[in-house]
């Protein structure tokens, strides 16, 4: 081969490699991923949380340069805000789905994650709640719908039985917002302080954009409650718990997940004592797991000025769990990676998280709380 025809050759190589390469950038796969929360109206705060453990894990899903079925992929957020309304929850959903998202993360609420999940679901789309509590979402035989908390029924009925068992309480008083989730864990909570020998004294109900509880609040203090749980958000609880204290009601005061966050001292104002509320998140680990939660809470805090409110690990983690179904299954198509998101085993830093056959988490735990100088203070992990 002459001097001229091996330069032709060469270049030719040169030039089918530069080729190629173009292709591989050319051939980058985004894959949607929605993120849907209350962003805005009462409870935006627990929305913000959550769409910031979303953004902190698709940053690190783009920084690891993933490859899935050969190509480079990036991980692209869709934040919808449904302002806990369900009708804004299915319009959302439906916006998602018209952006040909390949999965969503979300709701928060349970009013907004149930009516939305039928919608994910004739689309074909997996869906995991980080924080919907109401156990019928995962009750509607919907194969794509994952949840990754305990659900109202452990909840409500774990915390009945504290109140009876630990609390000592002979009566006990409730309220509910009359939400999905509110009034469902009200309920749990009353056949759970029932069953460990308490008399429920007063069942009373407001709504979930309320601020005044005095009529309610008069009516309940006349039965002499030693609790008074309520059934809904931070948002609403912490006036009441502002207003028990103006009326002199000396019952302790609890509620479930959707008031146990960092800025429940805030919003009760100066109306909250030590250890007078105790609450549960559903979820929460424990021995040498608790040093991942708190490497990623101080990375929260870092990243956005702000503590985290009580479900940004979880968002976070479903984030991470649905991308690794998609490289487990070498797919970002829903149809070939759900399988492989239903057979999940992930270390997270919310435990370990596998699903059982509804798509609720498996072995899922309770953090019991109470709050101390204006902190949330973990009292016991509970399975
Ligand atoms: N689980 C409390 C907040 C979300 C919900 O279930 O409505």
């Amino acid at each position: 081969m002459n001097l001229n025809i091996k330069l032709a050759v060469i270049a030719a190589a040169v030039a089918l490699a530069a080729c190629g390469k173009k292709e591989e950038v050319a051939t980058e796969q985004v894959i949607k991923i929605g993120h849907v929360g209350p962003t805005s109206g009462g409870i935006a705060h627990l929305g913000k949380d959550n769409e910031n453990g979303a953004k902190m894990a698709i940053e690190e899903l783009n920084a690891a340069k993933l490859m899935i079925d050969g190509k480079p992929v990036k991980f692209e957020l869709l934040a919808e805000d449904d302002a806990a309304d369900p009708k804004q929850g299915t319009a959302a959903a439906t916006k998602l789905v018209d952006a040909k998202v390949n999965g969503v993360i979300g709701h928060l609420n349970s009013g907004t994650t149930i009516p939305a999940s039928q919608i994910y679901n004739d689309a074909g789309i997996p869906q995991i709640s980080p924080s919907a509590t109401n156990p019928k979402y995962t009750r509607q035989g919907y194969a794509g719908a994952f949840r990754m908390v305990a659900d109202d029924v452990h909840l409500g009925g774990t915390l009945g039985k504290y109140a009876v068992e630990t609390l000592q309480a002979k009566k006990v008083a409730v309220i509910d917002d009359r939400t999905a989730y509110g009034q469902g864990v009200a309920d749990e909570f009353e056949k759970g302080a029932k069953a460990a020998g308490a008399e429920v004294v007063g069942r009373e109900f407001t709504n979930d954009k309320a601020t005044d509880f005095n009529a309610i609040l008069t009516t309940l203090k006349a039965k002499k409650p030693d609790v008074v749980f309520f059934g809904g958000m931070d948002a609403v609880a912490g006036p009441m718990i502002r207003q028990m204290k103006q009326l002199g009601i000396n019952a302790k005061f609890m509620g479930g997940d959707g008031i146990c966050s960092s800025e429940l001292p805030k919003l009760a104002g100066d109306g909250m004592s030590d250890e007078q509320v105790y609450c549960a998140e559903a979820g929460g680990v424990e021995g040498e797991q608790k040093a991942g939660m708190d490497k990623f809470r101080a990375d929260f805090k870092a990243k956005f000025g702000a503590d985290v409110q009580v479900y940004a690990p979880y968002v976070y983690d479903a984030v991470h769990v649905m991308a690794k179904a998609m490289v487990n299954a070498n797919s970002a198509d829903p149809v070939k990676y759900l399988p492989a998101l239903k057979a999940i085993e992930h270390k997270g830093v919310t435990g370990n998280i596998a699903f059982d056959e509804k798509g609720d988490i498996k072995n899922g735990a309770l953090t019991l709380m109470t709050y101390k100088g204006g902190e949330r203070t973990s009292l016991a992990v509970i399975r």
